[in-house]
């Protein structure tokens, strides 16, 4: 039973964890000047595909986001909770929030609070677990034959 943990660990470090790089913009067409006088701000997110990054002083500010080829899921409120979308480099307007709707009457324009990769929240943890248990299963197998 010792391998599991490390059976785990490796289909852990192959499958789940890997780190995610986007730039969120307070104003659209990624617009952004370090002043922030006249124009937004942007600032680059560097953070783990597991983990939930929760933005502080660009909570309800975004106005455009550039996901850098990355898939990532974006959250109305932060730690991940309320209305979320799963965005990635297909995504149209992501240099145009307000085209993107999020609920009536509402767009995502100065509403993201928070973050995650796309597999952050979902059943990965388990199905790897699933993984690991059948890979011990069929190691068994193979030393009782
Ligand atoms: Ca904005």
């Amino acid at each position: 039973m010792k391998s599991i943990g490390w059976i785990y660990l490796i289909i852990l470090s192959l499958n789940a964890v890997s780190s995610l790089f986007v730039v969120v913009y307070q104003d659209k067409h990624y617009s952004c000047c370090s002043s922030g006088i006249g124009c937004g701000r942007c600032t680059e997110v560097d953070f783990q595909s597991e983990t939930c990054f929760t933005f502080n002083n660009y909570n309800d500010k975004i106005s455009s986001i550039d996901v850098y080829g990355n898939c990532i899921r974006i959250w109305e409120n932060p730690d991940c909770n309320g209305m979320s979308m799963q965005i990635d480099s297909s995504t149209l307007y992501l240099d145009d929030l307000s085209k993107i709707p999020l609920k009536r009457n509402e767009t995502w324009d100065d509403q993201i609070g928070s973050i995650s990769g796309c597999d952050y929240g979902m059943l990965n943890n388990l199905l790897i677990l699933i993984i690991t248990f059948l890979i011990l299963i069929i190691l068994k197998t193979f030393k009782l034959n």
